[in-house]
């Protein structure tokens, strides 16, 4: 028998993401594994063939806002209007038109763009535990809040919260591992499985 039978999915399987619009809506508690896990996303977003025009980024406080923040992404309210991808890398180090916030996070924007919908939406955010049961409140919460939000809607929303009980879990589910194996940024499986199911579901319709 093999040692490992954990296994990320096969994502070998290419679908085509240069039609697709998708939303990544991102906390900005513990900044250094969020930088990287977007990164990792809009790599993978890219790399799947989705353009840069049609992915819009939301960022807000914590994991626990995460919920309201893509149900009215998904709805089309004022809060859509988020930075682009490009605006993004602006943020992480390449010359933004947006500014940065004193964090060197992307300062929001607010767009007067006509909102159209989304494919799919990609929540990322990172708890890792503390002291008290926050971290277990707020895990519960996000991930069920996530998942209603995604039946209730139809719009896949990808469960991008990593829930890591150490820094050193974090920092490996983003390929920022403090040993020789830096790890696997899952932000990349997220990015793929935005891009897989936002065609499912225009299949589906
Ligand atoms: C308050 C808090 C704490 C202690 N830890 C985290 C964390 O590890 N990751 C995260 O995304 N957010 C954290 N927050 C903030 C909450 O998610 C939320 O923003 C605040 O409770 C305000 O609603």
């Amino acid at each position: 028998m093999a040692e490992h039978i954990k296994q990320h999915p096969d994502f070998t399987q290419r679908f085509d993401g240069s039609g697709l619009r998708i939303a990544v809506v991102h906390a900005r508690w513990n900044k250094v594994v969020i930088d990287s896990l977007l990164a990792g996303t809009l790599a993978k977003l890219k790399e799947n063939g989705v353009k840069d025009h049609n992915i819009v980024i939301q960022s807000v406080p914590g994991s626990f806002e995460l919920p309201l923040a893509v149900q009215r992404v998904i709805a089309g309210s004022h809060v859509q209007a988020g930075a682009t991808a490009t605006d993004l890398l602006g943020g992480l180090g390449i010359s933004s038109p947006l500014g940065t916030s004193r964090s060197g996070t992307p300062a929001p924007v607010v767009s007067t763009m006509p909102s159209q919908p989304f494919d799919a939406v990609i929540a990322i955010g990172v708890l890792i535990k503390g002291s008290t049961m926050h971290f277990e409140y707020i895990c519960d919460s996000v991930s069920h809040a996530l998942m209603r939000v995604q039946l209730d809607t139809g719009v896949p929303v990808i469960f991008g919260v990593l829930t890591a009980l150490t820094e050193d879990q974090a920092l490996e589910r983003s390929g920022l591992g403090r040993g020789a194996d830096k790890g696997h940024n899952h932000g990349e499986d997220w990015g793929a499985a935005a891009v897989e199911m936002a065609s499912h579901a225009r299949r589906w319709g």
